[in-house]
C-alpha cells in the first residue's frame, strides 16, 4: 500500500493480543501435535490461519444486528438478504447456508450421481470433501500458470480452457456432473479468474450442457482485481462487474465468512432453474433449516446483507489487496519466494522452493508454519500435501503441486505494523530454513485430516 494511504476506516474498540515466550511456544506445538490448528488462540500473538470469519465487523454491521428479526418463518431479516443477494448477483433464487460447506452439503448431492467427475479451477479442501462425499471425483483444471510461483500473470487462478476443452469433448457426457468455478481461487494463492475465461468456461459448459456453479467466496476481489487487471474493465464499476461474472453461472455456493465480513454465514444462489431450486430447498430443512434462516439467526442474516454491500466497497477493497500486497513486496524485496502476485487474501509462501531439503510426504508449508509460530508466535496454514491428503482409491499420498504456506489476513483486523512481525520473522527462518526438518503423522483421520492430525518431527529436536 502507498504509504500515503491509510485505512479506510477507524478504530471503536479493540482486543489485546500477547506474544508468549518462546519456551512455552515450543512446548505447545509439542502437545498440538505440531498441528497448528489444535493450538489455542491465546497461544497465538498473530493470527493468519484464516481470513474466514475472522473479520472485524463495522459499526453499520453492528448496528444491523439489533434489526434481527428471529421470526422462524417469514423472518424479515432473510427478505432483505433474499433482496440484497438478488441485487448484488442477479440470482433469483437466494437461500441462507450456516456456512460454505452447508450451502455444498445441501447442494453438491442433487447435482452428482457416482463416480461422476466434478471440475474446477482447483478445489478447495471442503468442497473436494463434499464432491467425494457425493460420490463425485474431483478433477482440477487451472491453468499450469500458477505452479509458477515467481512468474507474474494478472489471472492466475483462470482455467486452462484448452485442457478443459479437450476433457469435455473426450469425456462422455454422463461421466461428468457439472463445473465449478473458485473465485478467487484460494488454493493456488487466492488468484483470480478473469472475466473472459469465466465467460468462456461458461459458453464451454452450454455446449456441453453442463451447469456452471461458483464457488463464490472471495467475489469482491474477485471482482475488484478484474477491474484493476482486465483490459475494458478498469471503467465499469464493481456492482457491473460482480452482476456480469454471476450470469455466468447457473447456481453459486458461497462462504459468507470471507468476503462479505461476517464470523458465521453462507449462502446459496440459484439463478433461474425453478425445480433445483424447489429441490435444494427440500433439502435444506433437515441439513440447515426453514428455507428462511438456514442455520442463521435473523441478525446474522441483517449482518450479512450489510457485509455483502460492504464487501464491494471500492475503497475498502484497494486497502484490503493493497495491505497483501504490502505484505508480498516485503518478502519479496528479502527473498522469501511468495506466489506473485499476491492474491486477495492471503500471502502465499512457497516452502517447497524454501524448503527444497523436504519431500512432498514429509510435508515442508507445514514444517514452515512451525518455524513461524516458533519464531514469532505467528500462526498460518499449510496449502499442500499435508492439506491435499490420499488419493481416495489407492490409499497412497498424493504430491501437491504447489507447497505453500498461507497468511491469511483477516479483513479490517491487524495493521501493518503486525506485518511488518511476520515478515521479519520469516526473513529470520531463511537464514536457518535449510536446518528444517519434516513431519510424520502419528494420528491420521479419514476425512480432512489436516484439522485434527498429530504429527511428529521427522528428526527429533
Ligand atoms: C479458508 F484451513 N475456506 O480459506 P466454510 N470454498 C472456498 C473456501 O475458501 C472455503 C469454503 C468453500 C477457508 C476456511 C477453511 O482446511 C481449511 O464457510 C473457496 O469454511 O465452510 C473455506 O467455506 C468453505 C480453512 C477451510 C482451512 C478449510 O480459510
Amino acid at each position: 500500500m502507498p504509504s500515503s494511504q491509510a485505512e479506510p476506516f477507524k478504530i471503536k474498540m479493540v482486543e489485546k493480543i500477547k506474544k508468549i515466550p518462546r519456551k512455552e511456544r515450543k512446548k505447545a506445538l509439542k502437545s498440538a501435535g505440531y498441528n497448528l490448528f489444535t493450538l489455542s488462540s491465546d497461544e497465538v500473538y498473530i493470527d493468519l490461519l484464516t481470513d474466514s470469519g475472522t473479520g472485524a465487523m463495522s459499526d453499520e454491521q453492528w448496528a444491523a444486528l439489533m434489526r434481527g428479526d428471529e421470526s422462524y418463518a417469514g423472518s424479515r431479516s432473510y427478505s432483505r438478504l433474499k433482496e440484497t443477494s438478488r441485487e448484488i448477483f442477479g440470482h433469483r433464487y437466494i437461500l441462507p447456508a450456516h456456512q460454505g460447506r452447508g450451502a455444498e452439503r445441501v447442494l453438491f448431492p442433487l447435482l452428482i450421481s457416482e463416480g461422476q467427475y466434478v471440475i474446477n479451477n482447483m478445489h478447495f479442501d471442503t468442497t473436494k470433501a463434499h464432491v467425494e462425499l457425493a460420490g463425485g471425483k474431483a478433477k482440477n483444471f487451472v491453468t499450469p500458470e500458477a505452479y509458477d510461483t515467481s512468474n507474474y500473470h494478472p489471472f492466475k487462478g483462470n482455467f486452462d480452457l484448452e485442457k478443459l476443452e479437450k476433457f469435455l469433448v473426450e469425456t462422455p457426457r454422463n461421466k461428468i456432473a457439472f463445473i465449478i468455478v473458485t473465485a478467487t481461487c484460494n488454493s493456488a494463492g487466492g488468484q483470480p479468474v478473469s472475466l473472459e475465461n469465466i465467460k468462456a468456461v461458461y459458453n464451454l459448459a452450454k455446449q456441453h450442457n453442463l451447469r456452471v456453479v461458483f464457488d463464490a467466496a472471495r467475489y469482491a476481489e474477485n471482482a475488484y482485481f478484474i477491474k484493476k487487471r482486465e483490459e475494458g474493465q478498469s471503467h465499469r464499476s464493481l456492482s457491473e462487474i460482480t452482476r456480469e461474472m454471476f450470469q455466468y453461472a447457473d447456481a453459486f455456493t458461497m462462504s459468507a465468512k470471507k468476503d462479505a465480513i461476517v464470523n458465521m454465514g453462507g449462502l446459496i444462489g440459484i439463478k433461474d432453474d425453478e425445480e433445483l431450486y424447489n429441490q435444494v430447498r427440500s433439502r435444506l430443512v433437515p441439513l440447515e433449516g426453514f428455507p428462511t434462516y438456514g442455520g442463521l439467526s435473523g441478525r446474522d442474516m441483517e449482518a450479512l446483507s450489510t457485509g455483502l454491500q460492504e464487501g464491494l466497497d471500492y475503497d475498502y477493497l484497494q486497502y484490503r489487496t493493497g495491505q497483501v500486497e504490502y505484505l508480498a513486496d516485503k518478502l519479496r524485496e528479502n527473498d522469501v519466494p511468495v506466489q506473485y502476485p499476491p492474491g486477495g487474501h492471503a500471502v502465499f509462501v512457497d516452502a517447497a522452493e524454501m524448503l527444497p531439503q523436504i519431500p512432498y510426504h514429509q510435508f515442508p508449508a507445514q514444517a514452515l508454519a512451525n518455524a513461524l509460530y516458533l519464531e514469532a508466535g505467528v500462526r498460518g496454514v499449510e496449502i499442500g500435501s499435508f492439506l491435499l491428503g490420499r488419493d481416495p482409491e489407492t490409499g497412497e499420498q498424493l504430491q501437491s503441486p504447489l507447497e505453500l504456506l498461507r497468511l491469511a489476513i483477516p479483513r479490517r483486523v491487524y495493521t501493518n505494523n503486525h506485518l511488518d512481525v511476520v515478515a521479519e520473522a520469516l526473513i529470520n527462518i531463511k537464514e536457518y530454513a535449510g536446518e528444517l526438518s519434516g513431519f510424520k503423522f502419528t494420528y491420521e483421520p479419514e476425512v480432512l485430516r489436516h484439522f485434527t492430525a498429530r504429527l511428529k518431527p521427522v528428526q527429533q529436536r
